[in-house]
C-alpha cells in the first residue's frame, strides 16, 4: 500500500566485530541463519511480506557471497520498481572513508537514495529476528503527523543497558532518550506498561532501532556531519526539536549482533513451538532456492532437530541442533545444542579421489559435539570431541574461537582426527 511512498533501507552492518569469526571472510548480512537462510533475509522478507519493495542494503564492505546471493536470490518482474541493491562503503569524490557508524552510513548513501520519489524512509537493522508489519508503523506515523518514528518494546533492567531507552508522554510522543544507559542510570526511566509486562519485569521502553523518517527531515538531519550513529547523536538531538513518535510493537522482536544471542535464536528454532515462526504461510521468508536434493537420513534419533536440504547423516543422535544445507555426518556421531551450518558445495567422490583428501567436508565418525557453532565448509575428522560450555575460558585460535562458553569453528576449518576440546 505504501510501496510508492516509502523507500527501505537495511543497515547491514559494521565491522561486525561482535559476530567474529563468523564475519572474518564475509559481511555481516552474508551469515547464514537457521540452516538455509542469510541475515538480510530477515529484513528483506519483512519488507516483501509487507509489499515494500525498493531497498538497499548498506554494509561496510562488499564480499562476494552476499552479492551472489542478492543476485540469485531476489528477482523481480521487469514491470515492476522492485529492487535490492548492496551498498558498500565507497571511497567518493566527498568522502574516502569506510562508513563511521550507523547515520554516516545513511549519510555516505543519500546520493543513492535521492534518485528516487518518496517520502518516508524506513531504516531497519539487519540483525534482529523478527515479523513486523510496518505499515502499521507507517500508518500510525502518518497519522500522528511525526517527522520521526520508532518501533519500540519494553525490554527488563537487565537488556536495558544494552538499548536505547525512552519515556514517551500519553499521545506517544518520546519526551526523553537515552543510549545504551549505565545500570545506575537506570531509575527514573521506567514507562507505564501494561500489567503483564510490568509483572516480569519489562518497565523500560527501548527502541528497536527501527526508524521512519519523513524525507525532508532526513535530508536535513544528514546535512551535519559531525552525527555518526542514530542511537548516540540523531535520535537524542531530535527530541524536543522534531516530533518523534513511540510506535509499541507487541510481537516477537530480538537482536541478534552477537555469538551468544546469534546462537540462541538459532538454536531456539528447534523448540517445539519456536517463538519466530518459519512456518507462518503470510509471513515467509524468502531464501536463495537452490533446488537442492531431500535430506537421507539414516539410523539417527533425532529430537529437536531442524534439517535444511541436501544433507547426508549417518550420525547416532542429534537433538537441540539445527542442520545447515548439504551436510555430511558421519556414523555414530552426537551431536547436541550445535548450529552446523553446512557447506556451499558437495565433494564428488572424484574430486575426493583427486585430491588426495584426507578428511571429508562436514563431521566425521564417532564425533561428539556440543555447544557449537561450526561455520560452512569444514573438515572435522573422526573422533573429534568438541564440548563447548561456560567451563571454557574464551579463545582464539586459527581453527576456532571461544566466545561465551559457545565453540565458533571458523569456515572451512579443518579440525584433525582425534581432537578434544
Ligand atoms: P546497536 O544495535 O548497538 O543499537 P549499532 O551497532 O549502531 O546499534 O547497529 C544498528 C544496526 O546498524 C545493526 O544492524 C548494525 O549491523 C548496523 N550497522 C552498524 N554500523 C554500521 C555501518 N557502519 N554501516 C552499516 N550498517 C551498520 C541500535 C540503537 C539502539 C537500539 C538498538 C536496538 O542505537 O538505540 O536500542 O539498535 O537493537
Ligand atoms: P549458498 O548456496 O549457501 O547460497 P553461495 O552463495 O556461497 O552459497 O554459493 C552458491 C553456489 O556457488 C553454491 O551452491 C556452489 O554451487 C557455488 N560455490 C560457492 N562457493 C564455491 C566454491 N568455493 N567453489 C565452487 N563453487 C562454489
Amino acid at each position: 500500500m505504501y510501496n510508492e511512498k516509502v523507500l527501505n533501507i537495511i543497515l547491514g552492518g559494521g565491522q561486525g566485530s561482535r559476530l567474529f569469526p563468523l564475519t572474518e571472510k564475509r559481511s555481516k548480512p552474508a551469515v547464514s541463519i537457521a540452516g538455509k537462510y542469510r541475515l538480510v533475509d530477515i529484513p528483506i522478507s519483512n519488507c516483501i511480506n509487507c509489499n515494500l519493495k525498493r531497498m538497499y542494503v548498506l554494509t561496510q564492505f562488499n564480499s562476494a557471497s552476499l552479492n551472489r546471493h542478492i543476485k540469485n536470490t531476489y528477482h523481480f518482474s521487469f514491470f515492476s520498481s522492485a529492487f535490492v541493491d548492496v551498498l558498500a562503503a565507497e571511497q567518493t569524490i566527498s568522502s574516502n572513508e569506510w562508513f563511521q557508524g550507523t547515520a554516516d552510513a545513511v549519510r555516505q548513501s543519500m546520493h543513492h537514495f535521492l534518485n528516487h520519489d518518496f517520502e518516508y524512509a524506513l531504516i531497519l537493522s539487519g540483525d534482529q529476528l523478527y515479523q513486523m508489519d510496518f505499515n502499521e508503523m507507517i500508518e500510525q506515523h502518518i497519522k500522528s503527523n511525526a517527522h520521526i518514528s520508532i518501533a519500540t518494546q519494553p525490554v527488563n533492567a537487565k537488556e536495558a543497558t544494552s538499548f536505547g531507552i525512552l519515556k514517551s508522554d500519553n499521545e506517544q510522543v518520546i519526551t526523553s532518550f537515552i543510549e545504551k544507559p549505565s545500570a545506575d542510570q537506570l531509575p527514573g526511566w521506567e514507562s507505564d506498561v501494561s500489567d503483564d509486562m510490568k509483572n516480569v519485569g519489562r518497565e523500560y521502553l527501548a527502541s528497536m532501532g527501527i526508524y521512519i523518517f519523513n524525507r525532508d527531515v532526513l535530508i536535513d538531519l544528514m546535512n551535519n556531519p559531525h552525527t555518526v550513529d542514530f542511537g548516540k547523536e540523531i535520535i537524542p538531538q531530535s527530541i524536543g526539536t522534531h516530533k518523534v513518535i513511540s510506535y509499541q510493537y507487541p510481537g516477537y522482536w530480538t537482536d541478534i549482533g552477537n555469538i551468544e544471542s546469534f546462537f540462541e535464536a538459532n538454536i531456539g528454532l528447534t523448540d517445539d513451538i519456536p517463538k519466530f515462526n518459519l512456518y507462518d504461510k503470510e509471513k515467509r521468508i524468502y531464501t536463495h532456492a537452490r533446488m537442492l536434493p531431500t535430506s537421507k537420513i539414516s539410523g539417527t534419533e533425532l529430537k529437536n532437530a531442524v534439517i535444511g536440504d541436501g544433507c547426508i547423516i549417518h550420525a547416532a543422535r542429534i537433538e537441540k541442533s539445527v542442520i545447515g544445507i548439504r551436510s555430511r555426518i558421519g556414523k555414530d556421531s552426537v551431536i547436541t545444542n550445535t548450529y552446523l551450518m553446512g557447506s556451499d558445495q558437495y565433494e564428488t567422490l572424484d574430486e575426493i579421489a583427486a585430491n588426495h583428501v584426507e578428511i571429508l567436508m562436514g563431521v566425521g565418525e564417532r564425533c561428539v559435539i556440543n555447544n557449537c557453532i561450526v561455520d560452512k565448509n569444514c573438515r572435522i575428522g573422526d573422533d573429534v570431541h568438541i564440548n563447548g560450555g561456560k567451563h571454557l575460558p574464551d579463545a582464539e585460535t586459527e581453527n576456532y574461537t571461544i566466545k561465551d562458553g559457545i565453540v565458533v569453528v571458523k569456515k572451512g576449518a579443518v579440525i584433525q582426527k582425534g581432537f578434544k576440546l
